[in-house]
């Protein structure tokens, strides 16, 4: 996709701007920003993710579905998927084991009492209202995409590499894929009146306020810029053919495919289209880079997810030795379609070649087997490494960022054989 490479240029010049007083912090102060910023890089002398209570439990405050222990690991206001509940399920993730991040509580909110504005100096004239029902009967499309957390696997900073970094200390199962239907982004900004002098655009949520070490950073909302907003992007109201569930986003969210999980901001209630520039937390302090190898203000805001292979396996899960057990995983990239998977249970001496039960395709994932027979019992460790469409592999280490985001490297699954 040609746009992508614009956005990312794109992007890149937000901070310059920013610095400059040239692009607008949308509903939150400029020096509550930039304490944001400050924080973001000193953010490995807060807690470390290994330290973050991980309890599990049949039900959170704040989220409405049931999180019974085999599916979900529950983490602060966070429900993890547990990666070996995706064992027996298809390419599309059930709803009952979905995953789910909130930055407060899921809200309920009647479709009948909604409406979605949109408004700002991108439009050519005032704000346009839509109901839910105009919604709907608008042109729907559908598809296939994964949403997946910007920190999923954060832990693994601490557990493999003996990084300290901040955040929800997820393993892998912050991702879940489904099929989502809805109306393209564009459709809509087209009937509200883009202009052609429109640059980001700020969808933002009806949760409550967000509030961070006593700054109120108002509610989640993250600056897309115009360019993805007219490719590839749904507001969505259905998941897996059913409307969509109170905790992703009912009545309506955004898919924004192959991005980090953020910018599918849930319970859209208004989209501000910009002719300038805009920041928020989402993609000033929090969603970029910050560290030793990254410029002070971080690295441009993120946009593409990046590369995994998960086992679906609890940790630790035993084997019988001298058995011929049937491995299963999966593994994605944002950054394009996966073009091979690699599996090792020697510890990552030797390598075979998984088999793909899915066709590759952008913005999903793969399904993988591999067999194996153990030979001794004892401690084991089994590794699966991806390679993507554009060439690239996992890794054995991720460069560390405070934040822990992104984390792209062969994760060592601890089993026993018996
Ligand atoms: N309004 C709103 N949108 C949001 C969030 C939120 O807290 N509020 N969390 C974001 C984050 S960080 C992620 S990873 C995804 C998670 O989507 P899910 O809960 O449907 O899995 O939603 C994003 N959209
Ligand atoms: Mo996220």
């Amino acid at each position: 996709m040609s746009s992508v490479q614009s956005e990312a240029s794109y992007d890149g010049t937000r901070l310059r701007q920013w610095a400059r007083g040239g692009a607008r912090s949308a509903g939150i102060g400029r020096r509550d920003l930039l304490k944001l910023v400050a924080a973001a890089s000193a953010a490995a002398s807060l807690v470390p993710a290994a330290a973050a209570p991980a309890h599990a439990g049949p039900t959170l405050d704040g989220v409405v579905k049931p999180l019974p222990p085999e599916l979900f690991t529950v983490r602060g206001p966070n429900a993890e998927t547990n990666f070996a509940a995706l064992k027996d399920t298809g390419l599309l993730t059930p709803v009952d084991r979905f995953f789910v991040r909130n930055h407060t509580t899921t809200p309920l909110i009647d479709p009948a009492d909604w409406k979605l504005t949109v408004w700002g100096s991108g439009l050519t004239g005032g704000p346009v209202d839509f109901s839910y029902e105009a919604l709907r009967a608008l042109p729907s499309v559908s598809r296939t995409a994964f949403v997946e957390c910007a920190g999923n696997g954060r832990s693994y900073f601490t557990s493999q590499q003996g990084q300290q970094v901040s955040g929800t200390a997820w393993t892998l199962g912050a991702i879940g894929t489904a099929r989502w239907r809805g109306v393209r982004l564009a459709e809509v900004l087209r009937q509200a009146g883009v202009g052609r002098n429109a640059v980001d655009v700020l969808p933002r949520g009806l949760d409550a306020e967000v509030d961070s070490d006593g700054t109120n950073l108002g509610r989640v909302r993250r600056p897309l810029p115009v360019a993805k907003a007219l490719d590839d992007v749904l507001l969505a109201y259905e998941m897996n053919g059913e409307p969509l569930p109170p905790d992703h986003g009912a009545p309506v969210r955004l898919i924004v495919p192959s991005w980090v999980g953020i910018a599918n901001i849930k319970w859209v209630g208004d989209i501000e289209v910009s002719a300038e520039p805009l920041l928020s937390p989402w993609n000033t302090g929090l969603y970029r880079l910050f560290g030793p190898g990254y410029p002070p203000g971080g690295s441009a805001p993120l946009t593409l997810q990046t590369l995994k292979s998960a086992f679906e396996l609890a940790p630790g899960a035993s084997f019988a030795a001298r058995r011929r057990h049937l491995l299963t995983g999966r593994s994605w990239s944002g950054g394009a379609p996966v073009r091979s998977v690699e599996v090792s249970t020697d510890g990552g001496t030797r390598w075979r070649p998984a088999r793909l039960r899915d066709e590759p395709r952008a913005g999903s994932w793969v399904r993988w087997t591999a067999d194996w027979v153990p030979a001794t019992p004892g401690p084991g460790v089994l590794l699966a490494r991806a390679t993507d469409r554009t060439g690239r592999t996992q890794p054995a280490t991720t460069a560390h960022n405070t934040q822990g985001y992104l984390f792209d490297a062969v994760v060592r699954h601890p089993v026993t054989v018996v």
